[in-house]
């Protein structure tokens, strides 16, 4: 017999299979965790019109009903969020996390997509900041996630990712990663974790020609399911960034509308 750490993702799916929780479940299964969906929306894309997203959701009781399967039937070590779509379901997931006492909780609070920059739903992102940055161990938002919850204009460079951290661990999240990511000015993609005290700086080069679709989720994954394992933060972490950098340096064209991370890269080209 051997022991499997659990994690659950409470996400939307990617039908592309890129992002969402197809992203999630990948990343655990490559970092050797056993992973668990409440699904909250499904999301399709159009082949016809541009590869544009529709958000179809999950009836709110289905929810309910699949929290209830995995944390009263099975239970889980760490756990993330992905694409919540609406205020009722980020009201739900607060619930269910104070009412299980969940720990190792990781936030990653979709707001936007790579296909626009506004925030998809804006009562979903209030609620967000409201119930669930205080209850995240970690929360990790991209730079215009960062800036909506900062209160802040842009978040654009490596001042300005530390000045949105601080005010974002003030909303009560234990500890806050800010990723930099494409959108920065700088040649390097900083990621910043702050743990309240002192700023660690995560840096590499940006990659191109880089299909990043799905780098959010797998990266919130990656930290996830270091968690699971019982890493501490700032090495589960360390782990989800170099997951991600292999991901992204093995990307790959998925159709003509976008390119993918590629999931395997940690063990088929790191050997891990
Ligand atoms: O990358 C953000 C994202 C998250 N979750 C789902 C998605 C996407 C982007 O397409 O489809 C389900």
């Amino acid at each position: 017999m051997s022991i499997l750490h659990k994690a659950m993702t409470i996400a939307g799916s990617d039908t592309s299979g890129g992002a969402g929780m197809e992203a999630d479940l990948k990343t655990f299964e490559e970092l050797g965790v056993y992973g668990m969906t409440a699904l909250t929306v499904i999301v399709t894309m159009d082949p016809h019109n541009n590869w544009f997203h529709n958000v179809f959701p999950i009836e709110m009781h289905v929810v309910e009903k699949q929290l209830e399967t995995i944390l009263e039937g099975v239970g889980i070590d760490a756990m993330k969020t992905g694409m919540l779509g609406s205020a009722a379901l980020v009201e739900l997931v607060a619930k269910s996390i104070d009412r299980y006492h969940l720990r190792n909780v990781v936030i990653d609070p979709v707001m936007v997509c790579k296909f626009s920059d506004e925030i998809m739903v804006p009562e979903a992102a209030e609620a967000i900041k409201r119930l669930l940055v205080q209850r995240a161990d970690i929360i990790t938002p991209n730079v215009l996630e960062a800036a909506y919850l900062a209160d802040m204009p842009q978040v654009r460079t490596v001042e300005e990712i530390k000045e949105a951290a601080g005010r974002i661990k003030e909303l009560g999240a234990r500890y806050v990663v800010i990723k930099g990511g494409e959108r920065m000015d700088e040649d390097a993609a900083v990621d910043i974790l702050y743990d309240g005290k002192n700023f660690r700086e995560m840096s590499v080069k940006k990659i191109y020609p880089s299909y990043n679709h799905g780098a959010g989720c797998t990266y919130s994954a990656a930290i996830t399911a270091g968690l699971a394992n019982g890493l501490a933060m700032e090495d589960a972490v360390a782990q989800a960034k170099a997951f991600i950098t292999a991901a992204l340096e093995h990307s790959f064209v998925l159709n003509k509308f976008t390119g993918c991370t590629n999931h395997t890269a940690y063990k088929v080209y790191l050997n891990k």
